[in-house]
């Protein structure tokens, strides 16, 4: 049901035999995915002040029409922080499957010059699934880059690692170098801030707990892996200083060399599937 906090942020709060999870309209950004008989999916922020028109830190927040800074305006585009409507919910009986549109005049308002449309579909059930569906409504080619910026809760930081991108090709945005190659599992002893490209399989969060999380991709060849460490994380807002120990970010994208171009009429969805196995 729809509901909304002390600054009259608007949320839905899912209860479902299956899952209860949470979703703010604002950047139609959800923030906890809980499925029965497990612990959340998802890692937020304890310092949030979730106040309308802050990013959210933590959950999934929806970058787009650009990654980062790829183009100007805010960091990682205008979605997160736009009003989204709720154009449908259905029970399937083992999950539930939510879709959102971001208005038109909302994107027209942000990005004069651009002309799309954009729509978000989560599938919550046992596993979380979310497709990010754009289409280019203008009369000539658009670039879109994108990403699913999940925050995913780990034990231990310094006991975490990451298989499934083992010989891929990264991009370290900390140096602006391009064209390293990963050795082995992905383990974290400082600040990474990595786009890995050409690069599609799935990506295993070890983490030592007996279940570990799965994220899997479609119609993504990039994937951003962040810890901001020690010092990024005193200087990020509404993020603890000892927050790094316990999230990690495995962000499914379409981001620098992974941009996509799409022509009039054309349609790209870009979709996460986190699951623990
Ligand atoms: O995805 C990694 C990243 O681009 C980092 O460089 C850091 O900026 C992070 O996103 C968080 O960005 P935000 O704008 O949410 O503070």
């Amino acid at each position: 049901q729809l509901v909304r906090n002390e600054h009259g942020r608007a949320f839905l709060d899912i209860s479902h035999p299956r899952v209860k999870a949470r979703i703010a309209l604002q950047g139609a950004h959800i923030t906890s995915c809980v499925p029965t008989g497990q612990g959340d999916l998802l890692w937020m922020s304890p310092e949030n002040d979730a106040r309308p028109d802050r990013p959210i830190r933590g959950g999934i927040p929806i970058c787009w029409p650009y990654f980062g800074n790829e183009r100007p305006g805010p960091s990682h585009g205008i979605a997160r922080t736009s009003d989204w409507r709720l154009t449908g919910a259905v029970d399937t009986g083992d999950m539930i499957r939510l879709s959102l549109e971001l208005p038109r005049g909302i994107i027209k308002h942000h990005l004069p010059d651009d002309d799309w449309q954009l729509q978000v579909e989560f599938e919550l059930g046992s596993s979380l699934s979310i497709a990010l569906r754009t289409t280019n409504s203008g009369g000539r080619a658009q670039v879109l880059s994108q990403a699913l910026h999940s925050y995913l809760p780990v034990r231990d930081i310094h006991e975490t690692r990451l298989w499934g991108l083992e010989g891929a090709e990264f991009f370290d945005q900390l140096t602006g170098v391009d064209h390293h190659r990963q050795q082995g599992p992905v383990t974290f002893s400082g600040e990474v801030d990595r786009i890995y490209h050409g690069h599609a399989s799935a990506i295993q969060l070890d983490d030592s707990s007996q279940h570990y999380l799965v994220v899997t991709r479609e119609g993504s060849e990039s994937v951003v892996i962040w810890n901001p460490w020690t010092d990024k994380s005193q200087r990020l807002g509404q993020f603890p200083a000892d927050g790094y120990k316990t999230m990690v970010c495995i962000e499914a994208a379409n981001a620098g060399p992974d941009h996509r171009v799409l022509a009039p009429g054309e349609s790209h969805t870009l979709v996460t599937q986190i699951s623990r196995v």
